[in-house]
């Protein structure tokens, strides 16, 4: 009996298994069918829902005086129109003859009304007049040669770029002028010439900053000059004539070394950095720099001469000596006490530099040597 029962399931499972495969065959061929029929009515009756691709949209950088067509180098492509490219329409307003930045926007359609809209930023920028010019130096670009920064002799910093600001974070002062340097290498500088150094600065704690011009194949120093600067942002601008021959190697450097005496690590921020071609040197309009007028403390009797360690530099007037200051108040060398000496320095186009310094007479012996 089992046997036959056997048998009987058997039977019935390879029964089942045929009309599955049965099944499975006959909905495959209808679907098939379906399918064939489907297709062939649609190539007929397919409505056009894709809207055109554009080609060739970029951000583009122009200088002021360039030529500029908005639709070179753009086409558009529609999947049933073709090329649409004489479709496109151009929209938003730019004025090539001023810098600044625009928006330009592109809107095609195909015939059943897909449209596509795209846009692009154009950059106008100031024309480059001379060959001596700063790249980037608005820093709406990212950080790159031939900007470079440097460290060493006991400097560290760090330079990137926030909101268009170079952000050049002094973290070690270090032993020298050119401890740390941010600079553009690379520059060509001739003879004759007549330039304008112009930038924005600031400072989160109050520090001088040289500013310099060299050769970098040799360190021949082709200009300088120091800009205090203050915790709010002020425009320096320096004038200055080239006198050595002219270099293709000019490196204009921001040193944040150890400049004078109240370098201190913090943070400078620069903007818009710019050299101009002038046909005559602008006046001096610039303070002489009075450097060395840290606090002092000296020991009760013991002579001190106010003007020991002292240094000045003016942009223009080359003549101007230490023994110009002149120096009101005074120290009382055999009275312990805290006094000021005010140090006030001229230079021949009448820019006046006053700067305080506290001199303290201790009864404690001091190891300061003058
Ligand atoms: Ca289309
Ligand atoms: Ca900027
Ligand atoms: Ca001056």
């Amino acid at each position: 009996m089992k046997k036959l029962y056997l048998f009987i399931l058997m039977f019935f499972v390879a029964f089942s298994v045929v009309a599955c495969v049965t099944t499975t065959t006959t909905a495959t061929t209808t679907t098939t069918t379906t399918t064939t029929q489907t297709s062939a009515s649609t190539t007929t009756t397919e409505a056009d829902v894709t809207a055109p691709i554009f080609t060739g949209i970029a951000d583009a950088v122009i200088y002021v005086g360039d030529t500029f067509d908005p639709l070179t180098g753009i086409s558009a492509l529609d999947d049933i129109d073709g090329l649409v490219t004489s479709q496109i329409i151009v929209s938003g307003t730019y004025d090539i003859t001023t810098p600044g930045t625009y928006t330009i926007t592109y809107t095609v359609s195909d015939e059943a009304g897909n449209e596509t809209v795209a846009t692009r930023e154009l950059r106008v920028k100031e024309a480059i007049l001379n060959t001596f010019y700063i790249v980037n130096g608005d820093f709406s670009d990212p950080l790159e040669a031939p900007w470079g920064q440097w460290a060493g002799e006991g400097g560290a910093n760090t330079t990137t770029i926030v909101d268009g600001v170079l952000v050049y974070d002094v973290t070690a002062v270090g032993s020298l002028t050119y401890s740390n340097q941010f600079s553009q290498v690379d520059r060509i500088v001739e003879t004759g010439k007549i330039y304008q150094v112009s930038f924005k600065a600031k400072a989160d704690n109050v520090r001088p900053l040289q500013v310099q011009l060299e050769d970098r194949s040799n360190y021949t120093l082709y200009w300088n000059t120091i800009a205090n600067l203050t915790t709010n942002w002020v425009t320096y601008t320096y004038a200055f004539e080239v006198t050595l021959p002219t270099i293709s190697t000019g490196k204009l450097g921001f040193f944040a070394g150890n400049v004078g005496t109240t370098s201190v690590p913090t943070k400078i921020y620069l903007d818009d950095i710019v050299i101009t071609e002038l046909t005559e040197l602008p006046g001096d309009q610039t303070a002489p720099v009075i450097n060395g007028l840290a606090p002092y403390t000296v020991e009760v009797g013991i002579p001190f001469d106010a003007l020991s360690g002292v240094t000045v530099f003016d942009d223009f007037d080359k003549t101007l000596s230490v023994n110009e200051i002149v120096i009101s108040g005074s120290v009382d060398i055999n009275t312990v006490g805290v006094y000021t000496l005010i140090y006030t320095l001229e230079d021949a186009s009448g820019n006046i530099t006053a700067i305080s310094r506290e001199v303290t007479v201790s009864t404690t012996p001091q190891h300061q040597y003058l």
